[in-house]
């Protein structure tokens, strides 16, 4: 079998080249480790900034989006019983949030591909990369058991934190920046009203929490737990008292709970690996970048790297003009530390830290005070939050 572009994981990053690719005549293939409906059946981000919107628009797969996605102009923030709405739009002159699940993101553009005739070839397994650094790079796999080669011009590792891609990048090439936090989120789907129209990102005495939403009967919660805790340990009302023992009591008051359908524990990281090109093979989204979920940033960093590379792709095979493909690492890097540097702050200012208690904790009421009585500080959050410009 042979392409132009051969690309590993059918997750967002994989699936958004694979059709901006193919929009304009270029080939692709793309071999997913899981089955359609596991990719479907992961529950992830949630907000999606306006550079993200473009690209969907421009992949043509924002029909639903446009019509479903939720348009935020502000974001809560609240510190045990106090509340700070950030005004998004106000403080950066007219730019907003859309709130459209990941799921549906990618439901949008398996079917986007389909219609398309493009090829996703499902539980690809042992996909392995070959000869990168050679002009004829290709990909071993075997599917039903029988072994399989993709010759390509280009491999494009869009397979996520666990991937094969960057493993294969000698060690004396390949840098890694990395902090793990002490802890995780615990989330929960559930088939109720949200709380409250727009987020609000709470800290209190027993934590962080998060109350999210996917549409108005659709509410996504999370709150602070350990990096290691099963969820199946905690029930239903184990997780809604928790919630609201960390979100204020008017807001609590307000709660409608009900069965989770969807239960899940993430761990929070910060990563990024460098340089994001090795030969023939490039690096996008989560493949080489991982940021706690506390900005809402992880996928729409991974919407800013492909936006890059498929313009590169796009103007090599057009013009076969380099200079995307060489200035595509630097050029992502930049946008990713400076979402890295975001996500950070907003996890700091909002976690409890085991190691923290006494003066970590005093700091972080005093970040929150110095947000709630300065302009200045509100446009910083607001500006980095709904997306710095590509
Ligand atoms: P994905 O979505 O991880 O997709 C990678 C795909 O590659 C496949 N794969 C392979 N395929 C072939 N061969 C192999 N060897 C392969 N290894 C892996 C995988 O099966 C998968 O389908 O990466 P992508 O496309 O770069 O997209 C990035 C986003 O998914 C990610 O940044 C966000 O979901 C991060 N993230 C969150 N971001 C937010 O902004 N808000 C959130 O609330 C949020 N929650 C989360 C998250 C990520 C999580 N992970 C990674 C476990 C919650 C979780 C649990
Ligand atoms: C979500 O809705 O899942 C969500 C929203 C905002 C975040 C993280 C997750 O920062």
């Amino acid at each position: 079998m042979d392409t132009q572009v051969g690309i590993i994981g059918g997750g967002p990053s994989g699936l958004l080249l694979s059709q901006l690719l193919h929009l304009r005549g270029i080939q692709t293939v793309v071999l997913e480790r899981r089955s359609r409906d596991y990719v479907l059946g992961r529950i992830r981000a949630g907000v999606l900034e306006q550079g993200f919107q473009a690209l969907m628009r421009r992949a043509e797969v924002a029909q639903r989006m446009d019509r479903d996605g939720q348009v935020h102009g502000g974001v809560n923030i609240a510190y045990q019983e106090d509340r700070l709405r950030i005004d998004l739009e106000g403080l950066t002159g007219g730019k907003t949030v859309m709130v459209y699940g990941q799921t549906e993101v990618t439901r949008d553009l398996y079917a986007a591909r389909d219609a398309l005739g493009g090829i996703v070839i499902h539980e690809a397994e042992d996909v392995t990369p070959h000869d990168l650094e050679s002009d004829q790079p290709y990909l071993t796999f075997t599917k039903d058991g029988v072994a399989e080669r993709l010759d390509c011009d280009f491999v494009i590792g869009c397979d996520g934190y666990h991937g094969v891609s960057r493993q294969v990048i000698p060690a004396e090439v390949l840098k890694t920046f990395e902090r793990v936090y002490p802890f995780g989120w615990l989330g929960v789907l559930s088939q109720t009203p949200p709380v409250n129209e727009e987020l609000i990102y709470a800290r209190h005495d027993t934590g962080f929490a998060l109350c999210s939403l996917r549409g108005p009967e659709l509410s996504r919660y999370y709150v602070q737990c350990r990096a290691d805790e099963n969820p199946d340990d905690w029930s239903d009302a184990d997780f809604w008292q928790r919630l609201k023992s960390t979100i204020p009591a008017e807001v609590a008051a307000r709660l409608v709970t009900g069965p989770a359908i969807e239960k899940s524990v993430a761990p929070l990281r910060s990563f990024v690996a460098e340089p994001m090109r090795w030969g023939r093979l490039f690096l996008a989204g989560d493949a080489a970048h991982i940021v706690p979920p506390t900005g809402a940033k992880g996928l729409n960093l991974a919407a800013s790297d492909i936006h890059y590379l498929s313009e590169a792709l796009i103007a090599w095979y057009g013009e076969g003009d380099e200079r995307g493909l060489e200035t595509y690492s630097a050029r992502a890097l930049k946008r990713i530390w400076k979402a890295e540097r975001f996500s950070w702050w907003m996890t700091q200012l909002l976690h409890k830290f085991p190691e923290n208690e006494g003066f970590g904790d005093r700091i972080q009421r005093a970040e929150f005070d110095y947000l709630m009585s300065s302009r200045a500080a509100q446009t910083v959050l607001a500006e980095n939050y709904v997306g710095l410009p590509y």
